[in-house]
């Protein structure tokens, strides 16, 4: 077993209806554990954080749009963006939903405050219709 893999107990007070409220999500959702639900809250904590303002460590997410290619520059205004942010984006793909509407996802990764700004960009563009954030992390996640 490998260093990070190692397990360490810890006991924790929570109040009762809380605990009832969890229980009922496991039973709900057919999680292995109590301690399967809190190690996958812990984790969505330790990504929350990571986001928040301010944040100076490396994130990665997935940003997903749709826009219609039939809008004047709007290409030509996503080409632009995108070779700007060519280090925070890893990795694109383009699907091309129907007549007029595509959808792209990037895979971005590097500073949180970086990766919004790109986001707000996109958001901006004449021709984007709808946009998405989703917010992960590749250290840490233990
Ligand atoms: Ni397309």
């Amino acid at each position: 077993m490998s260093e990070r893999r190692k397990i360490e107990r810890i006991t924790i007070s929570v109040p009762k209806e809380l605990l009832k409220n969890i229980d009922d999500v496991i039973n709900k959702k057919g999680y292995a554990s109590r301690s399967d639900v809190i190690r996958t809250a812990l984790r969505g904590f330790l990504v929350e954080e990571a986001w928040k303002e301010g944040g100076e460590e490396e994130v990665i997410g997935v940003l997903t749009f749709i826009y219609d290619h039939e809008t004047k520059g709007v290409n030509e205004s996503l080409t632009h963006t995108q070779h700007h942010f060519r280090g925070t984006i890893i990795s694109g793909m383009h699907i091309h939903l129907d007549k007029e509407n595509c959808l792209e996802v990037l895979v971005v990764k590097g500073n949180p405050e970086k990766i919004k700004e790109l986001t707000e960009k996109i958001n901006t563009i004449k021709g984007v219709k709808y946009s998405d954030l989703t917010r992960a992390m590749d250290e840490k996640i233990a």
